[in-house]
């Protein structure tokens, strides 16, 4: 008989998430707007990595820097300095702004062009202004041929009345742009007791993942953190696939010690939940996740006993009569692994749970819990639910 070592399994779905990870296509997103508009309280709040805080960035030319980490799949083109000064001032900063579209989408290479431009105008400025307007109208008209979706981000919409207004007179201006989005991108203290909340990043992520090039939306639901929805729903569809793939091979998952036929699957979909996730997990956090859900305490277990334990979960799974189980079977565990893993990753995701929680008793039993919840659930040989009710991993 062999054993379940969730230490062993940890280390396979790390190594599978670092595969994962260098496999992904760097995403490249320009932004623009004058100084103290909110670009960067923007990016810090849409996207996972605090990229605009680690340092200066990289100067590209003298209106744009580089911001990136390594190994990380985002750069983001800033321009921190961005004066709208007299004409002059401002058809230079066109040049260098448009030199560095041109220079990306030149290169012949998907990684090195501009994925996605956010055109950033504050709520508090009013009015749209005349120079403002002129230097979009400029920039846009030579944008034209080059395809790159521009969404205008109106920023600091602590007033939705002002940025609505502001909305209106952009539209008026019938500009060559996808969509004009009005977002509070932190939560605003007015005064002591009155705090605005912050709006609209959920609606401008997903906009953004609808226009942005196939090959970088799998980047960009990683990346970015404003719309969990984004990140649940492709994970879900992760587990649906995996879900299938065993109910198709009638293979015997994890629990089943005595084979190993769909532990890679069953790693490879873990691994792909975690990287759409973007949560930076150590080995024993995924170690007590397998534990909690698969296993019970210690860190073997033999892997008959668990499994007829969780088998008499499974609506109609029987009994492991000789070791032989169904692909209704396997598909059935194999989703429920997939959907309790979700259910915590949306937890921590959203700061309800840390990952420190994982390792305490209160959180292996709420792990432990979600999977025999999601076990006790009637599917059919996909291990998809066959109850309508989809609420039970706290999405919305
Ligand atoms: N509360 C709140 N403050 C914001 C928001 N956007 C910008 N700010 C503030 O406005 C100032 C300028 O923002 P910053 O992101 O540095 O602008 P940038 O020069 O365009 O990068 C900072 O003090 C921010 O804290 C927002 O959505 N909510
Ligand atoms: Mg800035």
């Amino acid at each position: 008989m062999e054993y379940f070592n969730p230490a062993d399994i940890a280390e396979r779905i790390l190594e599978a998430l670092d595969k994962e990870r260098q496999e992904m296509k760097t995403m490249n997103v320009m932004l623009l707007g004058k100084t103290g508009v909110g670009k960067s309280t923007l990016i810090n709040n849409l996207f996972n990595k605090r990229l605009a805080e680690t340092g200066i960035g990289r100067p590209v030319t003298q209106e744009i820097r580089q911001y990136s980490k390594e190994n990380y799949p985002l750069t983001i083109y800033d321009t921190p300095g961005l004066e709208l000064g007299g004409d002059n001032a401002i058809e230079q900063l066109l040049k260098g702004v448009n030199a560095e579209i041109r220079k990306g989408i030149n290169s012949g290479k998907m990684e090195k062009a501009i994925h996605c431009i956010l055109y950033c105008v504050s709520a508090t400025s009013h009015r749209f202004e005349e120079e403002e307007k002129k230097f979009i109208r400029m920039f846009l008209d030579e944008n034209r041929d080059t395809n790159i979706p521009v969404i205008i981000v109106i920023t600091q919409s602590i007033s939705k009345k002002d940025a609505k207004e502001l909305k209106s007179s952009i539209e008026a201006e019938n500009l060559n742009v996808t969509q004009i989005v009005p977002v509070l991108a932190e939560d605003y203290e007015l005064d002591e007791d009155t705090v605005i909340k912050a709006f609209g990043l959920d609606r401008l992520s997903e906009l953004m993942y609808e226009i942005i090039p196939d090959a970088m939306k799998k980047t960009f639901i990683s990346v970015q953190k404003a719309s969990i929805r984004l990140k649940s729903g492709k994970a879900h569809a992760v587990v649906a696939a995996a879900a299938a793939a065993a109910g198709a091979t009638g293979a015997i998952p994890i629990p089943f010690a005595d084979s190993f036929a769909l532990v890679p699957e069953q790693i490879a979909m873990l691994a792909s939940i975690t990287a759409i996730f973007d949560l930076s997990l150590e080995k024993s956090a995924i170690a007590a996740i397998t534990t909690a859900t698969l296993g019970t305490a210690g860190a073997t277990i033999a892997g008959k006993t668990a499994v007829s334990g969780l088998l008499k979960l499974i609506p109609g799974a029987g009994s492991v009569a000789g070791g032989v189980i169904s692909g209704s079977v396997a598909a059935a565990l194999t989703a429920a692994l997939g959907e309790a893993y979700i259910g915590i990753m949306i937890r921590i995701a959203k700061g309800e749970m840390s990952v420190k929680d994982l390792s305490t008793d209160e959180g292996k039993r709420f792990m432990s819990e979600s999977f025999k919840n999601a076990l006790r659930l009637r599917r059919n040989n996909k291990g998809e639910r066959l109850d309508k009710d989809k609420d039970k991993n706290g999405e919305e």
